[in-house]
């Protein structure tokens, strides 16, 4: 059993170019192992603040002064006991302290740390109770971006490919084959003016809501005939964030909580959408449950904002049959531990999981481990920018290992 020699925290960059950090541990094995952390733009009201007053500098600070002494000499194949010693030096219901990000990147490397050391990828060294072995998780691939990740775009913040290829070669291939036709005719509708991509690698144009919908249905029915793959619609309505005074306020119009459950179930009706996360605020556990039980014997239902990976708030949510998914972001709780308790509840009430990236990401592939660990329906991980490609990467490699 080894044990943590040296821990150290520094200060990188997300792919917004704001600061996050990094934990880089190394054992008394010879072991050394790294991880960044992510950061969201849309973040859920529930989820742990991600750095302390003063951001990263004080997240550096406290981890200085507090956080390395309780990690240094600790079994690094004790994550349960690293995970508790974050929450006790923190001492905060929400790691307001030494910060959400810097228990997520700390969390994360000890069980990259313990798995070199048992010589197993990390998917193995984190495999949930029943699975044996890897299972590949559909891609939910962000293709046009809108809400609070592109400036000009739609209100809806991710218009999403689900590409459900079992085989994750085919199932990257064809979401990115809508990303780059859906590009093209972008291209095509607006030849004079300067398309932009948004935090999460999708196309930015200045598109109404329903047209932007639109687009991405007829590229995902061309792309099902020209590769024979299945890829499906769906977005992230992100709905919390365009929420003002009880009313869901587009560009275009504005909807009661009736309206919106009307609204968002003929779109899903008339688009055969197959993906829909968050339709609602975060706190409206009514309105989900209601539209869960008109379309959720078709579409997969995610509570992301809704959630917040909180092991409470997806009690709730099955208690009120909210939703038939929860998204899972370990900054979102902050460490491994708490995601492991809310991803096996969730797979033993028979909910999907679907891993997510953040926006703002860092370069790791870590994700992609967690995805196939977790026997995740679907990986979120956007489609262009090195961030996002290195997740889809190792998955190609966990599904190819060199030598198979
Ligand atoms: C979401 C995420 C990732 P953010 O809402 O699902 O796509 O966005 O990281 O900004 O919270
Ligand atoms: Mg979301």
């Amino acid at each position: 059993m080894s044990r943590i020699t040296e821990a150290h925290l520094r200060a990188i960059y997300d792919s917004r170019g704001n600061p996050t950090v990094e934990a880089r541990l190394a054992t008394d094995a010879g072991v050394v192992a790294a991880a960044g952390a992510p950061s969201g733009a849309s973040t859920s009201t529930h989820e742990v603040v991600a750095f302390p007053t003063g951001g990263v500098p004080a997240a550096l600070a406290v981890f200085e002064r507090s956080v390395r002494a309780k990690i240094v000499g600790a079994s690094v194949d004790d994550q349960a006991a690293i995970d508790r010693a974050l929450h006790e030096v923190d001492g905060t219901p929400d790691f307001s302290r030494i910060g959400g990000n810097t228990a997520t990147a700390v969390s994360v490397a000890t069980a990259i740390a313990s798995a070199f050391e048992r010589k197993v990828p990390l998917w193995k060294r984190l495999l949930r109770p029943g699975l044996v072995g890897p299972r590949f998780p559909a891609i939910c691939g962000n293709c046009l971006n809108g809400g609070k990740h592109a400036w000009g775009g739609p209100d809806i913040q991710e218009f999403i490919a689900y590409s459900t290829a079992p085989d994750p070669a085919d199932s990257i291939r064809a979401a990115l084959e809508v990303h780059h036709r859906l590009g093209a005719k972008l291209h095509a509708r607006f030849p004079t003016i300067a398309l932009g991509r948004g935090d999460e690698g999708g196309w930015v144009a200045p598109l109404g809501n329903v047209e932007a919908l639109e687009l991405l249905v007829a590229t995902c029915a061309e792309v099902r005939d020209a590769l024979h793959l299945p890829v499906h619609p769906g977005i992230d309505l992100a709905a919390t964030e365009f929420f003002r005074d009880g009313q869901y306020v587009y560009k275009e119009q504005t909807l009661s909580p009736e309206g919106q459950l009307g609204f968002v179930t003929s779109l899903v009706d008339r688009y055969e959408l197959k993906f829909v996360e968050d339709p609602f605020e975060d706190n409206d556990y009514d309105h989900v449950a209601a539209f869960t039980r008109a379309v959720g014997g078709k579409v997969t239902v995610v509570g992301d904002d809704l959630y917040a990976t909180s092991l409470a708030r997806v009690r709730e949510g099955v208690e009120r049959r909210a939703t038939n998914a929860a998204l899972i972001k370990v900054n979102q709780v902050g460490t491994l531990t708490d995601t492991l308790a809310t991803v096996d509840y969730v797979r033993a009430q028979g909910l999907a999981n679907v891993s997510s990236h953040r926006s703002g990401e860092v370069p790791d592939a870590w994700l992609a481990h967690l995805a196939v660990a977790f026997g995740s329906l679907g990986l979120k991980c956007g489609l262009l920018g090195g961030e996002r490609v290195a997740k889809l990467n190792e998955l190609l490699r966990i599904g190819a290992p060199a030598g198979s």
